[in-house]
């Protein structure tokens, strides 16, 4: 596919972010390749760049057994993170700028040196200086929150904003901590950090060899969503949202 056309479709995705609208899907009509959607995918976001934003990391995604079921497309896939997606832990979050907004449980990870395109498990986790519990909102681009793999890879993973909770050393092992995503009190999604991939270290891992495998690989100072341990949950104004990690304590937000 030229580059006009993989514009044209970036910005009908941008426009759609930037205003709340939602589109039809593209990827079959189109043909679009997986190739053709990651450029999608990399020219909307230098769009996003072109305005002011900062890149800030990656977020994986489909990384779950539930995730995957929940939107029926079965590939791990991965988005750009920008500091204009950055949500603050405990504050309020106005759904207004979103189409059908939704949330999910994750661990997200801060590196604290780049990554090497192929890494071990130690590697990786050598690299890692903080994790923390954190609070993903996904927003897909496209009617009826309905997509495919195309669809979801150029529309940036559905990436719509992120919040991260308290920062740990990753002294402690992580691969098995239980989770409650509670909306107003009553918990809704109940899991384990080991339903990302068995162990979110190996999404850490898939996230170094895809970017890297992009040209971007992973810097030190980024963060990586690891991708939502349990099915995701829709968001409506005037809901507490609430988060508790076995051991990495609690992350929340307000809609309004
Ligand atoms: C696709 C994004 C997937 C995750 O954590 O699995 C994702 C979607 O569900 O819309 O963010
Ligand atoms: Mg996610």
């Amino acid at each position: 596919m030229n580059q006009e056309r993989i514009s044209l479709l970036a910005q009908r995705l941008d426009d759609a972010a930037l205003y709340g609208r939602a589109i039809p899907q593209f990827a079959e009509a189109e043909g679009l390749s997986m190739q053709d959607a990651y450029a999608v995918q990399a020219t909307a976001i230098a769009r996003r760049l072109q305005r002011g934003e900062h890149r800030t990391g990656v977020k994986m995604g489909l990384t779950s057994r539930a995730k995957m079921v929940q939107v029926g497309v079965h590939d791990v896939i991965w988005g750009r993170l920008t500091d204009a997606m950055a949500e603050a832990d405990g504050a309020p979050l106005s759904l207004g700028r979103f189409v059908h907004p939704r949330v999910e449980p994750e661990l997200a990870f801060l590196l604290r040196q780049p990554l090497p395109a192929k890494p071990s498990m130690a590697e990786a986790l050598e690299a890692v200086a903080a994790i923390a519990p954190a609070l993903e909102i996904i927003d897909s681009r496209f009617e009826n929150f309905k997509f495919s793999l195309g669809d979801v890879i150029a529309d940036n993973a559905s990436s719509s904003g992120y919040v991260i909770g308290p920062w740990h050393a990753p002294g402690q092992d992580f691969s098995n901590l239980g989770l409650v995503l509670s909306i107003d009190g009553v918990a809704r999604q109940v899991g384990s950090t080991a339903g990302i991939l068995g162990n979110p270290l190996r999404s850490l891992v898939s996230a170094a060899v895809m970017s890297a495998a992009a040209g971007e690989p992973l810097q030190a100072g980024w963060i990586v969503m690891a991708g939502g341990a349990t099915a995701a949950e829709p968001l409506n104004p005037g809901q507490h949202v609430l988060l508790e990690m076995q051991c990495l304590g609690r992350v929340e937000f307000n809609t309004t």
